[in-house]
């Protein structure tokens, strides 16, 4: 039995998506932030570094969005989340979470906590650097999925598409949104028919994009 600890449209929505995509049953246990129930010390006891997603497999505690996607898709092949084991498919999968985990959520995680870098708000040229780098990684992925799209692995939808979709969105009120870039928000239009994202707004509440 699966228990997600979540905050509406954070890094625990794309474990969130896995889980409805799954199709299994679980629970949700939202994390309040504007309550900073992150850092209380009941959740403390749960997740020691004060971040959503945790998800508890048979009481024991998992955390990191991408390495819990990757999980639930082992755990749960038939939902089609991962390529099959030794498809040609597979190793590209692997890659493009760990592209979309390092470079781009790492990033994007400096850039809507400021005290990661010690500072209260970023000078102008962290800033800078910040979106540079967001938007160089978008601009990759937008030539990639214009060459081999519409998803990330061609024609095959996979959990990655997920994880990309919801890093997409927070990149809405950025200066330069991803769903700018073509072959971007073509993948986003995709995976937010499904009707796992459909069900996911509804269940946290969701209303922007
Ligand atoms: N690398 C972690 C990052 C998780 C993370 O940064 N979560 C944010 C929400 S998107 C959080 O819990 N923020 C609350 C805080 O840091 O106080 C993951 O992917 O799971």
């Amino acid at each position: 039995m699966y228990t997600l600890y979540y905050s509406p449209g954070t890094a625990s929505m794309v474990v969130h998506l896995a889980l409805l995509e799954i199709g299994c049953p679980f629970r949700l246990e939202k994390v309040d932030f504007s309550q900073d129930a992150q850092r209380s010390a009941e959740y403390l006891r749960i997740n020691p570094r004060g971040q959503v997603p945790t998800l508890l497999i048979d009481g024991k505690a998992y955390f990191e969005s991408a390495a819990l996607l990757m999980l639930l898709a082992e755990r749960h092949p038939e939902a089609g989340l991962a390529p099959p084991v030794g498809s040609d498919a597979r190793p590209d999968w692997y890659q493009w979470i760990g592209f979309f985990s390092n470079a781009m959520a790492a990033t994007y995680r400096f850039w809507f906590y400021p005290p990661d870098l010690g500072a209260e708000e970023h000078p102008p040229a962290i800033r800078a650097a910040l979106q540079a780098r967001i938007e160089n990684c978008w601009a990759q992925v937008d030539a990639h999925l214009q060459a081999h799209g519409p998803y990330m692995l061609g024609t095959q939808f996979s959990g990655v598409d997920l994880l990309a979709t919801m890093l997409m969105r927070w990149s809405r009120n950025m200066p330069r949104p991803a769903t700018e870039w073509p072959a971007l928000r073509q993948l986003a239009g995709l995976v937010r028919a499904r009707p796992s994202w459909k069900k996911l707004y509804e269940v946290e509440g969701l209303t922007e994009w």
